[in-house]
């Protein structure tokens, strides 16, 4: 049976179909999406701490109603992918848990500090930039609801790209000490975003495994370059000058050579060490217990309705028994 139902999976992947919540699958995907999703979801949650920082202090009305909206939006991508997660049979309350323990990870990416506004449009150019490189193709990954969470989530994120852009071009245009926040800005948060693309392919455990399952459709590599090529152009346009002396176009390729990230500065950012993660994670965990009153009225309320509905149906029983 379990080689029948093993072959039947494997032939939905190679047909390049979904696999669903009630389709059979090897322990191993399931375990592999839970950890991918879970990371990403809490991505999304933790990622509202860097920009959301700047809100009460964005330079206008009209940058704080776009820079709420968007950090909003990142709330909204982290309960889309915890349900993906919840239809794997995961527990949100669980992966929270997990989170605010360190027992599991979240991109590397949130643990820098923002240390002006300018900071704030680069995260839309860059790290949203890096999010589409690398969730677009997601849009076809072997599970289902991840997949279509993934389709709402990049509309959402080509906006924040491009909210972010235009941030950028306003201060281009504006004095030389918003151009100059803008170049450190830049400075500050390249080679961190060529990181958000995970470790060189060679180093990456899960690659193969999560590739031949459809989950991952390209290599971290694959995709970091294909960052590297869509923001070379942007940057001239902008113009910033990337921090990277070996980046140069190799005709050759017909892609861009660039320099090498250090890779011993993720493996710490990753495992606890980078410059905002005890604060990232404490915030997180206050947040969880202030909202715990929420979740506690919201769980009162329900049992009520259960209740209220239970106590209903008895009465209109009754009500039938006695004119029968
Ligand atoms: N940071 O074998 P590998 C957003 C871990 S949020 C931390 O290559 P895999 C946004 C990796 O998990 C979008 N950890 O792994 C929000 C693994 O550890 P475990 C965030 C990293 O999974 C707010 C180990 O290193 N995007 O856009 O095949 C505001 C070995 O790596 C990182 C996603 O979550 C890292 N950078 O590939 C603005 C995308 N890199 O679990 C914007 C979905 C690697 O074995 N995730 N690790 O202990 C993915 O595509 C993949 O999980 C990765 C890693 C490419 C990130």
């Amino acid at each position: 049976m379990d080689t029948e139902l093993q072959a039947h999976f494997e032939a939905t992947v190679a047909r390049d179909q979904r696999i669903e919540p009630r389709d059979w699958m090897p322990e191993g995907y399931r375990k592999t999406l839970v950890r991918q999703i879970a990371q990403h979801a809490h991505s999304e949650i933790i990622g509202m701490q860097p920009e959301g920082e700047w809100i009460t202090r964005a330079p206008s009305l009209r940058r704080k109603a776009i820079l709420f909206a968007k950090v909003q939006d990142e709330a909204g991508h982290g309960l889309y992918l915890y349900s993906a997660a919840e239809t794997l049979g995961a527990d949100r309350a669980d992966l929270t848990e997990r989170l605010i323990e360190g027992r599991q990870k979240y991109s590397s990416i949130f643990n820098y500090p923002t240390l002006s506004f300018a900071d704030v449009g680069v995260i839309g150019w860059f790290v949203d930039g890096a999010a589409i490189c690398n969730q677009v193709p997601l849009c076809r990954s072997s599970y289902g609801p991840y997949a279509r969470a993934m389709v709402r989530i990049c509309k959402e994120e080509s906006f924040h790209q491009r909210q972010g852009y235009e941030l950028l071009m306003t201060m281009m245009r504006g004095t030389d000490a918003q151009r100059e926040m803008v170049q450190d800005a830049v400075n500050r948060w390249w080679w961190p975003s060529l990181m958000m693309f995970g470790p060189p392919d060679h180093d990456s455990p899960n690659s193969a495994q999560s590739m031949a399952w459809k989950i991952k459709r390209h290599s971290n590599d694959e995709l970091r370059q294909r960052f590297v090529d869509m923001t070379v152009p942007q940057a001239e346009k902008l113009g910033v000058t990337l921090p990277d002396p070996e980046l140069r176009w190799n005709e050759e390729r017909g892609h861009h050579d660039f320099g090498t990230p250090d890779w011993s500065e993720l493996k710490r950012v990753i495992s606890g060490d980078g410059p905002c993660n005890a604060q990232r994670t404490e915030r997180r965990r206050k947040a969880h217990e202030d909202g715990a009153w929420v979740r506690e009225a919201a769980l009162a309320h329900a049992a009520k309705r259960a209740a209220k509905a239970d106590h209903a149906e008895q009465a209109a029983h009754a009500r039938k028994e006695t004119v029968a």
